[in-house]
């Protein structure tokens, strides 16, 4: 996703003067060992002065899921959407090409990066505008509501798109189990940000972590909005965003939040990650429309990834039953 920055990213408003002299600092270390004043050692003590001792490994995913839940994974693919119209993207691809800025901003390098980052265990919490606030671990998750797998076509701003089988629930029945209050209109979506395991958080400081997305509450209630925990028929990989994430199908994927720890009604429409650092290029309702071009590039056609081939891009990216909810008046 490089070329989603027009300015440089530490021009972003709010942020100028910590980045500055983020830089200026580095720069003055990397000029001392130009000259050969500084032992090599000092630069990669010196990037790793604010961090606190090294993380500790955790259980291995997703073997520790598999052995506690045999039965969770595959789960059965709903009928309804056992067939999303377009030859499915190779598992390999759709594990090895991901946005992901908090372990980096280059796509083929977040699946190498994601080793020290921890999913189990992990507790999702959903407060604000609810009668029962709720806080559900990962078995929660797995039994208390009945998984399927769904198979959708998925398409990222940037014109590339993928067609796989998520395994979850819609996040309807979270919600619902959550109790929304009349009040409630809106929900929003809080990922993890920890320093000590995802090195993007740790190194980009000019993005405001965590990563923070949101959607109108009847779009979260629509039974196309998924609550993810799985991918292929296994627990969710860690570059895809694991343990739980969202899918919003018909919008670009950067709705569909990944490492999910916080779901909290509001009342208000929420700020998005995006949307904060450019609003013109990344509105809040950002449904997929071919008749719309993002500032910078057409969003007409699409790239399959597994091909390369370029096929138009529809409406509501093909999801046209959620129309209704856009229809005005
Ligand atoms: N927390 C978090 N969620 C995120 C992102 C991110 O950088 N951080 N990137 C988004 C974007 S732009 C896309 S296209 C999808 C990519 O999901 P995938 O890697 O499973 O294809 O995740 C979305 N969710
Ligand atoms: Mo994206």
């Amino acid at each position: 996703m490089a070329f989603f920055h027009r300015k440089k990213p530490w021009a972003v408003a709010g942020l100028p003067t910590d980045e500055a002299v983020y830089r200026s600092r580095r720069e003055i270390v990397k000029a001392l060992l130009a000259a050969g004043l500084l032992p090599s050692a000092v630069l990669s003590s010196a990037c790793r002065a604010s961090r606190k001792a090294p993380a500790k490994a955790g259980p291995p995913w997703p073997k520790v899921v598999l052995e506690r839940h045999p039965k969770r994974f595959p789960a059965p693919r709903a009928p309804k959407y056992a067939d999303a119209g377009r030859p499915m993207t190779p598992e390999r691809l759709a594990t090895s090409y991901n946005n992901f800025y908090e372990f980096s901003t280059d796509k083929e390098r977040v699946r190498d990066r994601v080793g020290a980052f921890r999913p189990y265990p992990w507790t999702v919490e959903v407060t604000g505008l609810v009668e029962r606030p709720l806080k559900l671990d990962l078995d929660d998750l797995y039994t208390k509501f009945e998984q399927e797998e769904r198979v959708y076509r998925f398409r990222c701003v940037e014109a590339w798109s993928m067609t796989v089988p998520w395994t979850g629930f819609p996040l309807r029945r979270l919600l619902e189990r959550a109790r929304p209050l009349a009040k409630a209109r809106f929900v929003r979506f809080i990922s993890a940000a920890d320093e000590e395991t995802m090195p993007g958080v740790r190194t980009q400081r000019w993005y405001p972590w965590p990563y923070f997305e949101g959607l109108r509450l009847d779009e979260a209630m629509h039974d196309l909005t998924l609550c993810v925990t799985g991918l292929y028929g296994k627990p969710l990989p860690k570059q895809n965003g694991a343990p739980v994430r969202i899918v919003v199908p018909w919008k670009y994927g950067y709705k569909s939040p990944k490492s999910v720890v916080r779901i909290e009604l509001v009342e208000t429409q929420p700020k998005t990650f995006w949307e904060t650092l450019q609003p013109s290029e990344y509105p809040f309702e950002s449904n997929v429309d071919p008749r719309v071009p993002h500032p910078r590039w057409s969003q007409a056609t699409e790239r399959l990834l597994d091909t390369g081939e370029r096929i138009p891009t529809q409406p509501y990216n093909g999801y046209t039953e959620v129309a209704s909810l856009y229809r005005k008046g």
